[in-house]
């Protein structure tokens, strides 16, 4: 049966797609959409044409499941250029997400209506695409080159009002009376001419300022960085400026053909469909029971607990926050407020929802008063005692049914679950720091864990903002634990005579925001250092030492100017080659292609170990850990999806050609020798 079918209105045609759960337009969709402008252009008596979808959403994008298979039926552009052909006023009615190809249905169509909830946007750049059926070039028709730009090269979507206010939506209507205006405002058109998109010349504001595209570059550049897609929508919406419609079309045709063959695109879509498996658990019923959430406990009011604590609040759960001492809350409490108070300040919070956030937490220094919290997180000292002697609290003090979660980054949630009665109500929420601002949650699942506690969290992870993945009880669980890895090369690396920066270098080139050094630097290298200057067992020691601290003394692995910009130190440089000479250790010349073989194959290993002992669902989990949590590009699809690109047999070569380096523990995962005997991948 066919998604789309049709109803008369009198002389009205409504075109109603049905295709949950997004009304992706795959290819029965296309099919049924033609047939449905042809019936009204082939009946004399029909004067006008409204589209709209049931279900959640309006059309939200080509089906990306289609992608990177032969094409079937008729393509998207050809469909919807029939809409807009048509003499007969076509109305698109919004709902929900009018995204990507859904977005340019509602371009063909002559007149977009729209409810106040519903978003429109060209989002394909997420995928490493542009938009494929002439997005690029009707929009900036529409609402000119400037408007256009950020909504096809940065791809969020905007509301129903910012696209009225631009001109890309008609009308605001009922947002209970959809069908029933839109078909009202297409019948007040019926015998005028119609306007279409592809005619519109609003692009000219492109070509009266150039400059507004080299700007929008400037601007964002540092986000864009290593992204193919940005640059090719930049070029199309210019493009649509100055070309011919045609010509325009043929332009972002060949740009996007261009990245879908790339392996960017692949590496985003990959990501598109991890980030929605990771949040499901495949041994857990889908019916699962879940625990209401109507209440949150948080111990400490520290940096990782109060913004733990703001996930909360601004999704309106109500939280209580416990500390030991009034004076440690206050400042706690102070610290939030002025966060929320500085979003406020940037426009991305109104001055009312900072105090409807900040409303509902209840400061506390008493732990009865977590009692009938239904969610109790604890962000104390990494310590196992005392973290023990917390659950023990909380066992004896909160109510039975709720759930105990640790946020520890590395320590033993199975153990901790020992100190309670209730071992099925434990388990781990690793936030990142800053807790408030990071998607990742990484949550943990001990050996006795609940099913309805386990599915709960990952729910509530979803209402909180965060993208969650599931890691089995090991130290580090997945993030940290591959983080290990590329930490312990980094020093060899550098021990042996690799330059620090070019290690930092490395990773920035790969893509990562902040290479390791750096990274030691921002942190302060005197963090859990001894102090005692004439002991000196690491580099580490040595620069702090030498009062080379890191950024805040304006000299650590490097120096810092004013403008805390870094330039590479021949000082510390010396201090290292001194400590290895020390340490009997000699130096040689290593290039960037060993480093980077050195810091990333490892990473891939402890990956493929970490599936191995079943510590991770799937390999695309992984991915989603380390490009949510630790800055690994997004273009390239996370550490597994990269390996499976550049071809596991290679790693295992280069994992070969360097083992005598990888550190006495360095164990080679029998899962990735073995794929890569077979060929086969990760993913
Ligand atoms: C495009 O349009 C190219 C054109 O310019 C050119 C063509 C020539 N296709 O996210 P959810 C699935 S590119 C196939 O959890 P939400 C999704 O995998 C496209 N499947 O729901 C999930 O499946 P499952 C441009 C899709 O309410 C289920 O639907 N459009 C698609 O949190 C529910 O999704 C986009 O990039 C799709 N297009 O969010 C928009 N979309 O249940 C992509 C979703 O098996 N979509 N699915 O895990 C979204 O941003 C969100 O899904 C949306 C709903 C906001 C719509």
């Amino acid at each position: 049966m066919s998604p789309i079918r049709t109803e008369r209105h009198d002389d009205v045609l409504v075109i109603i797609s049905d295709n949950p759960p997004v009304n992706a337009l795959g290819a029965a969709v296309r099919q049924g959409l033609v047939d449905g402008i042809d019936q009204a252009m082939g009946d004399d008596s029909i004067k006008a044409v409204v589209i709209r979808c049931d279900g959640r959403t309006f059309f939200a994008g080509a089906d990306i499941t289609e992608f990177g298979k032969p094409p079937q039926g008729p393509g998207l552009l050809e469909a919807i250029d029939r809409m807009e052909a048509s003499d007969k006023p076509v109305v698109a009615a919004i709902h929900g997400t009018a995204l990507g190809g859904g977005c340019e249905v509602a371009l063909a169509c002559h007149y977009r209506v729209a409810v106040p909830s519903a978003k429109l946007g060209l989002p394909e750049v997420k995928l490493g695409l542009i938009p494929g059926a002439a997005g690029t070039q009707r929009l900036p028709r529409v609402v000119g080159a400037e408007a256009a730009l950020p909504m096809v090269v940065i791809g969020n979507p905007i509301s129903a009002n910012k696209a009225k206010e631009i001109g890309l939506v008609d009308a605001i209507v009922g947002e209970d009376s959809l069908e029933a205006d839109a078909i009202g405002f297409a019948r007040e058109r019926i015998g005028k001419p119609v306007p279409r998109a592809s005619e519109g010349t609003a692009n000219k504001d492109g070509v009266k300022n150039p400059a507004i595209f080299d700007e929008f570059r400037a601007k964002n550049g540092r986000k864009l960085r290593g992204f193919d897609a940005p640059e090719a929508a930049i070029q199309a919406v210019k493009a649509a400026g100055e070309m011919s419609y045609e010509e325009g079309v043929k332009k972002e045709r060949e740009l996007f053909t261009g990245l879908m063959t790339g392996t960017q695109s692949a590496a985003m879509r990959h990501y598109f469909f991890a980030e929605r498996a990771a949040n499901k658990i495949d041994d857990i019923a889908k019916d699962t029971p879940l625990i209401d959430i109507k209440k949150v406990g948080v111990i400490g009011a520290g940096t990782m607990g109060g913004g733990i604590s703001m996930n909360f609040l601004s999704a309106g759960i109500p939280v209580t926050i416990l500390e030991m001492e009034a004076e440690a809350l206050d400042r706690g409490i102070g610290v939030m407020r002025k966060n929320y108070e500085r979003t406020a300040k940037r426009g991305r919070m109104t001055d009312d929802q900072v105090e409807q956030a900040m409303g509902l937490l209840t400061p506390t220094l008493d732990y009865a008063d977590l009692a009938d919290c239904d969610l109790v997180i604890e962000a104390v000292f990494e310590d196992m005692d005392v973290k023990k002697k917390v659950f023990a609290t909380l066992d004896e003090t909160v109510k039975q049914g709720a759930i105990l979660a640790s946020n520890t980054s590395y320590l033993d949630i199975d153990e901790i679950a020992t100190a309670t009665q209730r071992p099925e109500a434990v388990l781990g929420l690793h936030f990142f720091s800053p807790a408030n601002v990071m998607k990742l949650l990484e949550v943990v699942r001990g050996e006795k864990t609940g099913d309805s506690e386990l599915a709960t969290v990952m729910k509530l992870a979803k209402r909180i903002g965060k993208i969650a993945a599931v890691s089995g009880v090991c130290p580090g669980f997945i993030g940290n634990r591959m983080l290990s890895p590329r930490q312990q090369q980094a020093n060899a690396l550098i021990m042996e005579g690799a330059n620090y920066w070019e290690v930092d270098e490395v990773l920035l080139d790969f893509g990562f925001p902040m290479g390791p050094f750096q990274m030691s630097d921002l942190a302060g290298l005197d963090i859990g250092w001894h102090r005692d200057p004439a002991r000196i067992e690491s580099i580490r020691d040595a620069l702090c030492a030498m009062d080379r601290r890191g950024q805040k003394t304006g000299a650590g692995f490097y120096d810092y100017d004013e403008a805390r910009q870094r330039t590479p130190s021949d000082a510390a440089k010396k201090v290292i080659a001194e400590f290895a000479e020390k340490q009997g250790v000699e130096q040689r010349d290593i290039g960037k292609e060993e480093i980077k073989e050195r810091l990333l194959y490892p990473m891939v290993n402890e990956g493929a170990l970490i599936l191995e002992e079943g510590m991770a669902q799937r390999a695309s989990d992984i991915d989603v850990v380390w490009i949510n949590g630790y800055g690994w590009p997004l273009y390239t699809g996370g550490p597994m999806f990269w390996a499976d690109t550049i071809g596991l047999d290679t790693v295992v070569a280069g994992l070969e050609a360097h083992r005598d380096k990888l550190g006495e523990d360095f164990k080679l995962s029998e899962m990735l020798t073995s794929k890569a005997a077979a060929g086969e991948k990760f993913n």
